[in-house]
């Protein structure tokens, strides 16, 4: 348990906007009660602990992962990238890295021992997805970066959101609250760290093609510290996806740490939410497994409340909700709720440089610059330059297109693993593929390189069956309102990116953490209790 505030039953609880009065007659002993739960502690769920923590709502957020905030043997919280421990991943035997090898060797991944590590990897068919676990979700192992998606393509992707108000107020309000800031242009054409980055970025420009800087809540003066050799290196020191020991603005730090200073919010670990029902008086019931180390279940336990807000992700809500339709625990939820996922159109590649474009022997693992294509209608691309820090010179440019692919898949509910499956095929995958093939055959031809095909196992050119930026599953204005109240039922609302339709051509979190203050602003404003 964190925060200053324990879980009280419901006979104690006081509120200030939020009533809970006829949840108080009924209060079983075993129940946990608080009048509003989160579930998940990512962007979502981070953002409306805060806002319900400084409406004065005592509320409990229930996270399934750790808390990282211990050092290990080695001193630091988070295990170095080149060398992973169980620390590295959720419950895996080895790990399972997005880059699986290198000159065709498997060198890249390392047996562990199975524990509630920061990172998890979730396989369907034809796709699997990386999600962060942990106090702080996905801002414990992402790339920090921060972009605000163009107003075009957002109101295409929500036609029924007022755009002036998200650019005007919810936009500029994420982005302060998550810390985003950008980097030294001139420190940018200087430091070896970002030569990758140049040298993509000149041979974008050779092939007709405009970059861009990216913002993010990897805090940039740090870094300059880091290159100077007067802080310890994190971004410099090859430390992204299992964690960065410093430097990064993740929600435990910014949201979290706010809600938790309300007084209001209590953040529980290690729980997993499994079933959500609805009582006869109009409470959620919660049945959470509290598992150990190892995995174990080491206790069942159930929660109540009056106002339910699911943070746990596109993957997480998403199943949670598909589950309690399909067992019938919430059976009246929406026919969309389980649709309209996608990949972000995302793909992964690499290409072999000429032997004078060196990238560098240290690279920083966040990002800072994107090829922008997106304007062009024929073939639409958002490019990050990723790194590619293998602590040697690799001769490798790396990117993680974003296309703008049109497919979508739905969730079914398996009985028998009482799970959501995902219905993604391989030709969806290849939709994405085609269009990032356009724009680095392009880029190729004009400087007379090849793409690598020794990085992500046999010799594969294009990593198409993975995502970093699962969205959608419970779309806005489709299961749920336009603002993240769910259909069917009241006072319980989606505020993570189960909302974002699939595809939002840009990297993800500014735009899940600027409509969650949407819903927060309106739910707090009108859903009052009587
Ligand atoms: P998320 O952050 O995934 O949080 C959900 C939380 O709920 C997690 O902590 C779960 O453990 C927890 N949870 C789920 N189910 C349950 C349950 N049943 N009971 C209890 N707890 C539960 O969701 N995005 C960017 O914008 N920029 C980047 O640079 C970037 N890089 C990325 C790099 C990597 C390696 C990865 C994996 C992702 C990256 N992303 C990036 C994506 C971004 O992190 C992601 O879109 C957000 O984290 C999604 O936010 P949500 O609030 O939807």
């Amino acid at each position: 348990m964190l925060g200053a505030a324990a879980i009280q039953t419901a006979a104690t609880l006081g509120f200030t906007r939020v009533g809970l009065q006829s949840a108080q007659a009924v209060e079983p002993a075993a129940v946990e009660a608080a009048p509003a739960i989160v579930i998940g502690s990512g962007y979502g769920g981070a953002v409306a602990a805060l806002r319900l923590g400084q409406a004065g709502i005592r509320t409990v957020v229930i996270e399934m992962g750790r808390l990282w905030n211990t050092a290990g043997s080695d001193g630091k919280i988070f295990c170095a990238t080149a060398s992973p421990d169980k620390r590295s991943m959720w419950f895996k035997t080895r790990t399972e890295a997005p880059l699986a090898s290198f000159l065709w060797l498997d060198v890249i991944n390392r047996d562990i021992s199975p524990y509630p590590g920061v990172l998890d990897r979730v396989h369907y068919d034809n796709m699997s997805v990386y999600l962060g676990r942990g106090v702080g979700g996905g801002s414990l192992v992402n790339g920090s970066m921060a972009v605000t998606p163009r107003e075009s393509y957002f109101a295409e992707q929500f036609p029924g959101v007022d755009l002036a108000e998200m650019y005007g107020t919810y936009f500029p309000r994420a982005r302060a609250e998550l810390g985003v800031n950008n980097i030294d242009p001139a420190w940018f054409e200087s430091t070896e760290c970002y030569r990758y980055a140049r040298v993509s970025r000149k041979h974008a420009e050779k092939a007709g093609l405009k970059t861009t800087f990216v913002p993010s809540v990897y805090d940039f003066d740090y870094m300059k510290r880091e290159a100077a050799g007067t802080a310890t290196k994190s971004a410099l020191a090859q430390e992204v996806i299992y964690g960065n020991n410093h430097g990064k603005r993740s929600l435990d730090k910014t949201y979290l740490a706010s809600a938790l200073g309300t007084g209001n919010v209590t953040i529980t670990t290690m729980e997993r939410v499994r079933a959500i029902t609805r009582a006869a008086d109009g409470t959620y019931l919660l049945t959470v497994d509290r598992i150990d180390d190892t995995g174990a279940v080491v206790q069942t336990k159930q929660y109540r409340c009056s106002y339910l807000f699911l943070g746990g992700g596109s993957i997480g809500t998403t199943e949670l909700l598909v589950r309690a339709r399909e067992t019938g625990t919430l059976p009246y939820l929406d026919a969309s709720v389980g649709t309209g996922w996608g990949t972000n159109g995302g793909v992964m590649l690499g290409r072999a440089n000429h032997i004078w474009d060196t990238t560098g022997t240290t690279q920083s693992t966040m990002p800072a610059m994107g090829i922008d294509d997106w304007a062009n209608t024929a073939n639409p691309v958002f490019a990050e330059i990723a790194p590619m820090p293998t602590g040697f010179e690799n001769w490798a440019s790396l990117y993680l297109a974003l296309t703008k692919n049109p497919e979508r898949a739905s969730f079914t509910y398996d009985a028998a693993t009482d799970s959501a499956r995902l219905g993604w095929s391989a030709a969806q995958s290849a939709v994405s593929v085609a269009m990032a093939k356009k724009l680095f055959d392009k880029i190729n031809a004009a400087n007379s390189t090849v793409y690598r095909s020794d990085l992500f196992g046999g010799n594969k050119v294009f990593a198409d069956d993975f995502t970093y930026h699962p969205l959608g599953g419970c779309v806005l204005g489709k299961a749920t309102d336009n603002y993240g109240r769910v259909k069917g039922y009241s006072r319980l609302y989606i505020t993570d990116g189960s909302l974002v339709p699939g595809s939002i051509g840009v990297n993800p979190f500014v735009t899940i953490t600027a409509l969650a203050e949407r819903t927060m602003a309106r739910v707090l404003a009108e859903d009052t209790a009587p």
